[in-house]
């Protein structure tokens, strides 16, 4: 944007008058928009309030006077001064409250007339509050649309107590009237659904063949999900919109959703999908990385790409070197070398003492945690060459240990009976080759 531009938007304040019936939540709208935090319990508004702020979500920062009027300022003969100069009237109705929405009627003809004589007449929108009351709806939906098209008005639908759709609605109700669009980071999907799905409907191929993908986040997803017509929705609009959930847990989603939906799983990637693309990163990036370094991140991957690079960003980010060590240690997680000397004393100190005081020192040190370490020298047991019923038993042990320690045990006992567990393994290893010599 140039300057000159730039110096006439930062001249433009946008004036929103926000009118509606008391107790519908406008005073609580203009403090969430402009701290976004919900209203402490306070009383009713008098008369008006003008609330001076910003709206950051358009670029340069637009001032803005909020001016928050008395649900009961209808029938005064002061509603004409609040409106003056307005460029925006929000019309705000509680849906939980059919009352607060019919009187919405009385509100607009009103405006209407004051706006009647003037040349510069203001955008006109309605915003339905309270929507976490969604369950408690008293307002038809397709009452709100008849309204909104009856007088030509902008549609919202949020909550000022968990702030939804506020911030976009504002911004969007600002940005049309300076002819600006709204940045796409403020564009959601969820309040808009129905309309979009009407708009795609509309524009469907004569012979139903579908027209539209909707792939939704957890986000969408979330919200969707808190609608009870989840469901009913995506049949209703399956002729001419494919759904397409993305989840990491398939749990997560409803049963009603899933029994509607194919399913598809992926595999965790292999060694050989990872690599190529790891290594084009690494060259476009300039990383300095060792072999042993993507060794280690792949090995603590588990075939999850996203962990891949996550690891390879904050390992470098602190290191700036990516090895072995490096990646070990920004993940906190024991190094091989470690596991072998863990393992060497468990296996071969006789001291119960000098054993438990060398890896607890070293768990200090390093700052690990025994569950790793357990997770790591179970890997290494199963290679050692134990006669059978003594590894049988010395993995229930760990494998006990492990359930102990994710339960919030202690992690010094813990440490203690996995040393001791190692103790009897010896013995009956011993004993073992008494028995057989
Ligand atoms: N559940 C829920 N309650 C809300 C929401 N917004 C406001 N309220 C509650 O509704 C009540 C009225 O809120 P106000 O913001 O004072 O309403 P108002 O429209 O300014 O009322 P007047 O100033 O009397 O015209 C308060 O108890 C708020 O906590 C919302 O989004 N959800
Ligand atoms: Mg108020």
């Amino acid at each position: 944007m140039s300057d000159t531009e730039d110096d006439q938007f930062h001249h433009t304040t946008v004036k929103i008058t926000i009118l509606g019936e008391p107790f519908t939540g406008k005073s609580s709208l203009c403090q969430r928009y402009l701290s976004n935090s919900p209203r402490a319990p306070g009383g009713t508004t008098h008369g008006a309030e003008v609330l001076a702020g910003q709206c950051l979500g358009l670029r340069p920062p637009v001032p803005l006077h909020l001016c928050d009027v008395a649900g009961n300022s209808l029938s005064t003969g002061m509603l004409r001064n609040y409106l003056y100069a307005s460029d925006v009237v929000l019309f705000v109705y509680d849906l939980s409250n059919l009352q607060s929405f019919d009187k919405l009627n009385v509100w607009i003809e009103k405006v209407k007339e004051i706006f009647d004589e003037e040349p510069k007449k203001p955008l006109m929108a309605l915003f339905g509050n309270k929507s976490d009351l969604e369950h408690q709806r008293a307002v038809r939906l397709s009452c709100v649309k008849q309204l909104a098209s009856k007088y030509l008005l902008e549609n919202f639908k949020g909550s000022a107590r968990t702030g939804e759709m506020v911030n976009y609605a504002f911004t969007d109700l600002i940005a049309r009237v300076l002819g600006l669009s709204v940045p796409s980071s403020h564009v959601t999907v969820p309040i808009k659904l129905e309309t979009e799905l009407e708009l795609t409907k509309d524009a469907a191929q004569p012979d139903g063949v579908p027209t539209s993908p909707l792939i939704m986040n957890r986000k969408t997803l979330r919200k969707i999900q808190r609608k009870a017509s989840s469901s009913i929705l995506i049949e209703k609009y399956t002729d001419n919109v494919r759904f397409c959930i993305i989840c990491n847990y398939l749990g997560k989603i409803i049963p009603a959703l899933q029994s509607r939906c194919t399913r598809f799983r992926f595999a965790p990637l292999q060694h050989s999908q990872i690599v190529p693309r790891l290594r084009d990163i690494v060259e476009k990036e300039n990383v300095k990385i060792s072999e042993d370094g993507i060794q280690a991140l792949l090995e603590l991957s588990g075939g999850d790409m996203r962990k891949v690079l996550n690891t390879l960003q904050s390992t470098w980010l602190s290191a700036r070197n990516v090895t072995e060590d490096t990646v070990y240690t920004c993940v906190g997680h024991p190094l091989r070398a470690d596991i072998d000397s863990i393992l060497t004393r468990l296996m071969n100190e006789d001291d119960f003492g000098v054993c438990f005081k060398f890896i607890q020192d070293l768990k200090i040190l390093k700052g690990l945690a025994l569950g790793d370490i357990l997770t790591e020298i179970h890997t290494k047991i199963q290679r050692v060459k134990f006669p059978p019923d003594v590894l049988i038993s010395l993995l229930i042990k760990m494998a006990d240990s492990e359930a102990r320690l994710a339960s919030g045990c202690s992690e010094r006992i813990e440490l203690a009976a996995l040393i001791a567990a190692f103790h009897l393994a010896r013995q009956q290893i011993d004993i073992t080759a008494i028995a057989n010599s």
